[in-house]
């Protein structure tokens, strides 16, 4: 059992909890995830970690209410327990075991879209925690959604944050941010890190290509069951078959296929979508993963 020691709201229909769990925050690192279970009947939510704290055995985890499981999530208060917290899951970002030395040369954007931001977060942490300093666009469709500003302030070298409808900050999505930095305050980047919706991603890979930017993504929102049993975060990076739980969820940018990837997440919501992508991949689904609703 794993007890809420801390429920924040972050913004509308978002937020923050910390949970003992002490083996965890003992071995994670960002990039990683956990797998929350409410009760012994409840869905199996991936979720990345937001931030941990070694000495206290915490884990910062953010969430979206939408779903019913998110939903019932969000009415847990502090005190109550989740019965399973299972993780680290996934591999840790890529600059964590990076040169440190090398990784002061460069120049690092990170790109947070929406709920993003969460997994943004414990990087940009990281990477003060080693002496970089890196700059940080938040992007979210207006005020009420903007997430971990003060925090990443405290984090980040600078931090932009643009507004799709302008209600705050920038007016503009994070691509007309980058544009902004790069072609009219002559700001240069050797490396774009960009976690959000699949969409923007796609686009931000659009244009730092455009750019001559080398982009690392997370592909997290195709993630189902997260352990590599569902198939449904299977994609194609550089020509090669991937599933984004087990091989990822970081990826070269420039080499994933978005469309696909878009397309089969889409498909993989209904019934008839993931019989027909059985009928056409094989046998991606192992079965098991006790989410996608397929009985075998
Ligand atoms: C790595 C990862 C981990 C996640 N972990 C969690 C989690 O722990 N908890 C959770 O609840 N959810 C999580 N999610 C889900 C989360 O991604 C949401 O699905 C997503 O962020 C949508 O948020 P939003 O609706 O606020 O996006 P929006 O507000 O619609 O968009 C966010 C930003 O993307 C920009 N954007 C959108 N479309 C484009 C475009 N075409 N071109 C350029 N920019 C664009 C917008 O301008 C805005 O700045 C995670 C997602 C990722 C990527
Ligand atoms: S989420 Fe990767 S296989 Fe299910």
């Amino acid at each position: 059992m794993y007890k809420i020691t801390k429920k924040v709201l972050l913004a509308s229909n978002i937020y923050l909890m910390d949970v003992e769990a002490p083996r965890v925050a003992k071995s994670c690192y960002p990039g990683q995830f956990v797998i929350v279970k409410m009760d012994e009947k409840g869905e199996r939510i991936p979720l990345t970690i937001c931030d941990y704290d070694r000495e206290e055995g915490t884990v910062s985890i953010v969430f979206q209410a939408v779903g019913p499981s998110t939903q019932m999530m969000a009415k847990y208060e502090v005190g109550e327990y989740f019965r399973d917290f299972t993780g680290p899951l996934g591999c840790k970002s890529e600059l964590i075991d990076e040169p440190v030395e090398e990784l002061k040369e460069k120049k690092i954007l990170f790109v947070a879209g929406g709920v993003g931001t969460a997994p943004v977060y414990p990087q940009v942490k990281w990477m003060k925690s080693i002496g970089c300093n890196v700059d940080c666009i938040i992007g979210a469709r207006s005020n009420d959604f903007i997430i971990l500003e003060d925090q990443m302030k405290e984090v980040a070298a600078n931090v932009y944050v643009a507004t799709d409808d302008g209600s705050y900050g920038f007016k503009g999505n994070v691509n007309d941010m980058i544009k902004e930095l790069v072609q009219n305050q002559g700001k240069s980047y050797d490396l774009v890190i960009a976690i959000g919706p699949i969409i923007m991603m796609k686009f931000v890979c659009l244009l730092t290509k455009e750019l001559g930017i080398k982009t690392v993504v997370s592909m997290n929102p195709i993630m189902v069951d997260g352990t590599g049993m569902c198939g449904a975060c299977r994609i194609t990076v550089g020509g090669q078959v991937k599933f984004a739980c087990v091989d990822g969820p970081e990826f070269d940018g420039h080499l994933v296929d978005f469309d696909e990837a878009m397309k089969r997440s889409q498909m993989y919501k209904t019934k008839e979508g993931r019989k027909e992508l059985r009928e056409k991949e094989g046998d991606t689904h192992h079965g098991g993963c006790g989410y996608c609703g397929s009985e075998e």
